[in-house]
């Protein structure tokens, strides 16, 4: 939290208001789901209310609780306004309503002075340090091991979603307390939409099979895909499959500190361009995961950002041919001095079923 306070005096502000839950849990631990932190120079106060009162003095660390009656903003404002001075109060236009930010401002009165104060918690919450690695690699192996027992339910006849609830039930009986988003099982022609939901299609033979799927684990998340293959593949989709495992090991390999996000992107669809696959090759090559399972750094086309020892990040190149399926190889890795180290151990190789 010290960090947090010299980055945003750099800005000038006094205080930092901190609506967004995640960003409230990592800075305090609290995990209800109302909740705002102000976080002022010499002291943090949680504000929620009465629902959380024996959870918040259970979890909070670091910050005073305060109960409030009749809204979490207006008791920020009230706060602020109990200052003898004009307060500056950081905030991230993203992670405060139009209604949240007028209710402020009308109880926070002439003293509240709003000034933006963008992604401050979140670059910290970027780099992962040694008890959360523990978590997460543990959150990673969950799943590796769930996709490793569900491979037996993928068969002809199966449905995408008898196979998505597998693999939830499979986690939560590895201790996993949810999926880290909504399952992906995707079949078929279907495997080519990228983010596609499971619906009661069974599986064929001869399909393709993309599985996305990720564990919560004491409030960290993991995320993978393998794509599978029902039946014999035809040396198309081999060769398909092989040139997205080699643009991930190329994105991979590069990952080191001190590389730009945007470079191991490029790597990756430099590989695929190789293969004359660029065009099908749809979203950015991976995202930053930990509380939230997109976080900075996101891994697309001239992203700046600076890798950074500690980072977790996918690596997830993909191609999408429309009536024939997609292919989807995601790993979560770790950045160390020594390079990318894959979190996510499941097996990589194209497995027929
Ligand atoms: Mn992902």
């Amino acid at each position: 939290v010290d960090g947090l306070r010299f980055s945003f005096c750099e800005l000038g502000a006094d205080a930092l208001l901190v609506s967004h839950l995640p960003n409230i849990l990592y800075l305090c631990g609290f995990t209800g789901s109302s909740g705002v932190l102000l976080v002022e120079q010499h002291r943090n106060i949680l504000f929620t209310d009465s629902r959380y009162r024996f959870q918040a003095r259970e979890e909070v660390r670091g910050a005073h609780v305060q109960i409030v009656r009749g809204g979490l903003m207006r008791a920020v404002g009230n706060e602020v306004r109990s200052h003898r001075g004009h307060v500056r109060v950081g905030f991230s236009p993203d992670q405060l309503t139009v209604a949240q930010k007028a209710v402020l401002q009308a109880s926070g009165g002439s003293k509240l002075c709003l000034i933006q104060a963008v992604n401050l918690v979140e670059k910290l919450r970027a780099v992962k340090d040694a008890a959360e690695l523990d978590v997460m690699r543990e959150a990673a192996s969950v799943t590796s091991r769930v996709f490793r027992k569900v491979l037996r339910s993928i068969r002809p006849g199966a449905t995408e979603l008898g196979i998505a609830a597998r693999i939830e039930l499979l986690s939560k009986g590895l201790g996993a307390t949810g999926p880290s988003f909504e399952t992906i099982v995707a079949s078929g022609e279907r495997s080519a939409w990228a983010h596609a939901r499971p619906t009661s299609k069974p599986l064929r033979k001869n399909e393709l099979v993309v599985l996305d799927q990720g564990a919560i684990l004491r409030a960290y998340r993991s995320d993978m895909t393998r794509t599978v293959f029902v039946g014999r593949a035809s040396r198309k989709v081999r060769a398909l499959f092989r040139a997205v495992l080699e643009a991930q090991e190329a994105a991979e390999g590069i990952i080191r500190p001190g590389v730009k996000a945007g470079e191991v992107d490029a790597a990756a669809r430099q590989i695929l361009r190789r293969h004359r696959l660029a065009r099908y090759f749809t979203h950015s090559t991976g995202h930053g995961l930990g509380l939230e399972v997109h976080e900075i750094p996101r891994l697309g086309s001239g992203e700046e950002t600076l890798l950074e020892e500690g980072m977790v990040v996918t690596v997830e190149p993909g191609v999408y041919l429309e009536g024939l399926g997609g292919i989807r190889i995601e790993d979560e890795v770790v950045v160390t001095s020594k390079g990318a180290v894959v979190l996510t151990t499941a097996p990589r190789e194209f497995i027929e079923l």
